[in-house]
C-alpha cells in the first residue's frame, strides 16, 4: 500500500513539474499507451467527421441471413468496431431494415436484391463479398452481401478495414487463391522453431480441456485478412501429433477457429506408423502402411470433420520420406493423398529438399528442380507441391524459384517465411510486403511474350489448362505468446501483408502498408506517411547490410543470426557460407551460368539468356549468378569491390535513417509502442554495423584490396568478429 502511494505521488509530481524528463518525453497530447495486442483491429475512435459518417452508416445492424456461429461473429465484430471507432455504444441488432442500417445478407436471404447486384454476387464464389451503399425496401442502407456466411464475415472485416483506414470500401472482392495458410513451426513442447515472439500460442499440455481466449483473437485477426487455414505444428514433425490424444487437442483448436472459416491442418511425419510401432515399415507401397494411413485419416475426420489435410517435409534435412524405401516423392504424397481423398483432404508436399548424401558436391539451388520437375503430372489430384519462394532458403533476397512455371501439370503452392529467420529476427524492421511482391511480380518468361508472373502461376491460370484442383499460399508464422504477438510491433505488418497478398497475390505492397499503418497507428498522415516510408525502405536496408548484390547464406551457423561469411568447416559443403559467396583472390560470387553449375538452365530460355550475361542480369541478383573479379566495372562507375562496400554503408545509413524517422514520431505515437520500437531500432543499427564491419573485414582479408577512399575501416580486426558467438539465440532448430 505504502509503495503504491509513493509511486502514485511520484507520478503526480513528475506530471506537474514542468520541464521534467517525463514531461519532455510524454507530452500531454500523446495518445494512450498500447501494448499491440489488438493488432490492426484496434477500433480506436475516429476523427469527428469520420465518426459522424460511421454512425450514419451503422445505426442498427440487420442480419437477414441465418444466425450461425460465423454470422454471429460478423455481427459481434461490427458491433465492436462501430462502438470503438464511433466512440459510443454498439449499434443494436434489429430485424427490420431502417434508414442507416448496416445490412448483412446472402442472395437467398435478400430476395428483393436488384438483378444487377444478384449477378455481381453470383460471380463472387463461396468466399467473396460485396459492399454497397444502396436502398433496400426503399431505405438507404449499407449492404454487406455474400453467397455464404464466411463471405459475410470477410465483408464485415473489409468494411471495418476501410472505415479504420479511411479508404473507400472495395465494391466487391473474392480471393484469387483457394488456400491461404499459416504454417506454424511450433513444437509440441511450445518451442517455436525460428520463432522470435515467445513460446507457441498452442498450449498442447492444457488442450483440449483448456483453450486460451487468444485462440479466438488469433482467429479474428486471421479472418480479417482472409486466412482460411493453419498448420498447427512444425514441419519437422513428431509422430505423437497423430496419436488420439493430440488429435483431440487439435480438434479443440479447430472448434475455436471454425466459425472464422479457418481449417486446421497438421504436419505429418512420414514414418509415423513405424515410429509408433504400429507397422514395421513406412514404405508407401506397403499395403499395411497404406491401410494404416487410411484408418488414421478416418479417425481424424471423425474428430475434426473439416480437417484440412497434411503438410509434409520428407527426405529433407534428415526427415524420413519415401526415398528411404527407394520410392519417389510422388509415391509418398499419393499414398497420403489416397487416405485423405474420401474426406476431401489435401496433401501439401514440400519441395524444400536437397541431396541427402552429405558431401555430395552439387549446386543446392538446382536440387529441388532436379527432384521435382521429372514428377510433373505424377501427383494425385489432391496433392499440392509447396515451393519456397527461392531455390536456397528464405534469404533476404533470392530470385524466384525455378520450379514456378516449370511444372504446368502440378498445382504449386507458394511458401513464404513470415518469421524473419534470416532478416534480423524480431529486432530488425524488415517489411516483407515488398519482398513478397518482388517475388510474385517476377516474370517467369515462360510464355512466348511477357509472363506469366509467379503470381499468375500460383493463381493457376497456366496450370493444368487453367483448371488446377487447388491454388494456395502458405506463410511460416511469426506469431508467439508475446503480448504484441510478433515480438516487434512492425512485424505485425508482415503477418498482415502475407494475408492480404494470399487473398490477392497481385495487390500492391505499398497499398497494404498504408492500410496497415492507418489501422495500427491511426489514420493520421503525420504517422502513416513516415511509417509507410519506413516500411518501404526497410527490407532493402536489410539486404544492403547483410547480403547485397545477390550474395546469400552468410549467416551464423545453426541459429542464423549475425554475419559469419568465413565459416568453412561444416559437415556438408552446402552448409558453409564460403560455398555460397565463393570469395577468393580472383573475385566473388557463385557462377550459376553454363561455365559454372548452370542452375540458370532451369529457368525459361528467355530468362536464362538474359541472366547469362552479367551486363543484363539485374544488379540485385548479380553475385547469385556470376563469379566476377573484384575489379569488375559496375554501371555506377565503381569497381565491384567498392560497390559491395557502398551497399554495406548504405544499409547502415538506412538503419540509422529508420531510427531518425521513428524518433521524429515521439509524442505522436503512444509512448509505450514508441519506446518499444525505439529500443529495437537501436539494436538494428548495431546489427547493421556488425554485419557491415564483419563482412568488409572478411572480404578484405580475401580480396587483399585497400578500402576505397573515404570508407571507414572496420573498427576491429577480423578475428574480433569471428569471435562473436550467440550460443543462446532464440528460435533454434
Ligand atoms: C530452414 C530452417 C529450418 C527449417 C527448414 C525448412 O532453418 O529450421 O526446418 O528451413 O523449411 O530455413 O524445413
Amino acid at each position: 500500500m505504502h509503495k503504491l502511494l509513493t509511486t502514485v505521488l511520484a507520478a503526480l509530481l513528475l506530471a506537474v513539474s514542468p520541464g521534467s524528463a517525463s514531461a519532455a518525453t510524454h507530452p500531454v497530447a500523446a495518445p494512450a499507451d498500447e501494448d499491440g495486442y489488438n493488432l490492426w483491429l484496434r477500433y480506436q475512435p475516429l476523427a469527428p467527421p469520420a465518426q459522424a459518417k460511421l454512425k450514419g452508416q451503422a445505426r442498427s445492424i440487420v442480419l437477414t441471413a441465418a444466425a450461425t456461429p460465423t454470422t454471429r461473429a460478423a455481427v459481434a465484430e461490427l458491433q465492436r468496431g462501430v462502438a470503438g471507432m464511433g466512440g459510443g455504444p454498439a449499434p443494436a441488432q434489429a430485424t427490420a431494415i431502417a434508414d442507416g442500417a448496416l445490412v448483412l445478407g446472402t442472395t437467398a436471404s435478400l430476395p428483393a436484391l436488384d438483378a444487377a447486384l444478384k449477378t455481381e454476387l453470383s460471380r463472387l464464389g463461396s468466399e467473396g463479398y460485396l459492399l454497397r451503399a444502396t436502398r433496400l425496401q426503399g431505405r438507404p442502407v449499407t449492404l454487406i452481401a455474400a453467397n455464404t456466411d464466411i463471405g459475410l464475415l470477410y465483408g464485415a472485416f473489409a468494411w471495418l478495414r476501410a472505415t479504420a483506414a479511411g479508404t473507400a470500401p472495395v465494391a466487391a472482392s473474392s480471393p484469387k487463391l483457394q488456400l491461404r495458410l499459416l504454417n506454424h513451426w511450433d513444437n509440441l513442447d511450445r518451442h517455436v522453431e525460428r520463432g522470435y515472439a515467445g513460446a507457441s500460442i498452442w498450449d498442447w499440455w492444457a488442450l483440449p480441456e483448456i483453450t486460451d481466449s487468444r485462440y479466438t483473437d488469433y482467429a479474428r485477426a486471421n479472418a480479417s485478412l482472409g486466412i482460411n487455414g493453419t498448420v498447427l505444428n512444425n514441419v519437422n514433425s513428431k509422430p505423437e501429433v497423430l496419436t488420439p490424444a493430440y488429435i483431440a487437442k487439435a480438434a479443440a483448436v479447430a472448434d475455436v477457429l471454425r466459425p472464422y472459416g479457418i481449417k486446421v491442418f497438421l504436419s505429418a511425419r512420414f514414418s509415423t506408423p513405424l515410429e509408433l510401432k504400429e507397422t514395421d515399415t513406412a514404405d508407401p507401397l506397403s499395403p499395411a502402411v497404406q491401410a494404416w494411413w487410411k484408418k488414421k485419416a478416418d479417425e481424424i475426420y471423425r474428430t475434426i470433420p473439416d480437417f484440412g489435410g497434411f503438410l509434409v517435409k520428407a527426405n529433407s534435412e534428415g526427415q524420413p520420406g519415401p526415398q528411404d524405401y527407394h520410392r519417389s516423392h510422388a509415391d509418398g504424397a499419393n499414398m497420403l493423398a489416397a487416405a485423405l481423398a474420401p474426406h476431401h483432404g489435401i496433401v501439401m508436399w514440400r519441395a524444400f529438399v536437397y541431396a541427402p548424401e552429405a558431401g555430395k558436391e552439387t549446386d543446392r539451388a538446382r536440387q529441388a528442380y532436379e527432384e521435382f520437375k521429372p514428377l510433373d503430372g505424377k501427383f494425385a489430384a489432391n496433392v499440392m507441391v509447396q515451393v519456397k519462394n527461392g531455390a536456397i532458403d528464405f534469404q533476404p533476397r533470392e530470385p524466384f524459384h525455378p520450379l514456378f512455371g516449370a511444372m504446368p501439370n502440378t498445382p504449386l503452392m507458394m511458401e513464404f517465411q513470415i518469421t524473419k529467420e534470416y532478416l534480423g529476427f524480431s529486432t530488425d524492421i524488415a517489411y516483407l510486403g515488398t519482398m513478397f511482391e518482388e517475388v510474385l511480380e517476377s516474370d517467369t518468361m515462360q510464355g512466348a511474350g511477357k509472363g506469366p508472373t509467379v503470381a499468375q502461376i500460383i493463381e493457376g491460370a497456366h496450370t493444368l489448362g487453367g483448371q488446377p484442383a487447388a491454388t494456395g499460399m502458405a506463410g511460416v508464422a511469426n506469431i508467439g505468446v508475446d503480448r504484441n504477438w510478433t515480438g516487434h510491433h512492425f512485424d505485425q505488418a508482415n503477418w498482415y501483408a502475407f494475408g492480404r497478398l494470399a487473398w490477392n497475390p497481385q495487390a500492391s505492397a505499398r497499398a497494404i502498408a498504408i492500410e496497415w499503418a492507418a489501422q495500427t497507428f491511426g489514420n493520421d498522415a503525420r504517422v502513416t506517411t513516415p511509417v509507410v516510408d519506413m516500411l518501404m525502405l526497410s527490407r532493402e536496408a536489410v539486404v544492403d547490410y547483410m547480403t547485397p548484390l545477390g550474395l546469400h547464406h552468410m549467416m551464423g551457423t545453426a541459429h542464423h543470426h549475425g554475419p559469419a561469411p568465413w565459416v568453412n568447416d561444416l559437415e556438408r559443403p552446402d552448409w558453409n557460407p564460403v560455398y555460397y559467396h565463393r570469395a577468393a583472390r580472383d573475385g566473388i560470387g557463385f557462377d550459376r551460368t553454363a561455365s559454372g553449375t548452370n542452375a540458370l538452365e532451369q529457368y525459361a530460355p528467355a530468362l536464362a539468356r538474359l541472366y547469362a550475361d552479367p551486363r543484363t542480369t539485374p544488379e540485385k541478383y548479380l553475385l547469385w549468378f556470376h563469379h566476377l573479379p573484384w575489379t569488375y566495372a559496375m554501371p555506377s562507375g565503381r569497381t565491384l569491390w567498392a560497390e559491395i562496400i557502398h551497399h554495406y554503408d548504405r544499409g547502415v545509413a538506412a538503419a540509422r535513417d529508420l531510427q531518425t524517422r521513428w524518433d521524429a514520431l515521439r509524442g505522436v505515437v503512444d509512448a509505450r509502442r514508441h519506446a518499444e520500437v525505439a529500443q529495437r531500432l537501436r539494436r538494428q543499427v548495431q546489427n547493421a554495423q556488425l554485419w557491415r564491419n564483419a563482412c568488409i573485414a572478411y572480404f578484405q582479408s580475401v580480396s587483399g584490396l585497400p578500402l576505397p577512399d573515404g570508407v571507414a575501416p572496420p573498427p576491429q580486426p577480423l578475428e574480433y568478429y569471428k569471435g562473436i558467438h550467440f550460443p543462446y539465440a532464440p528460435g533454434r532448430g
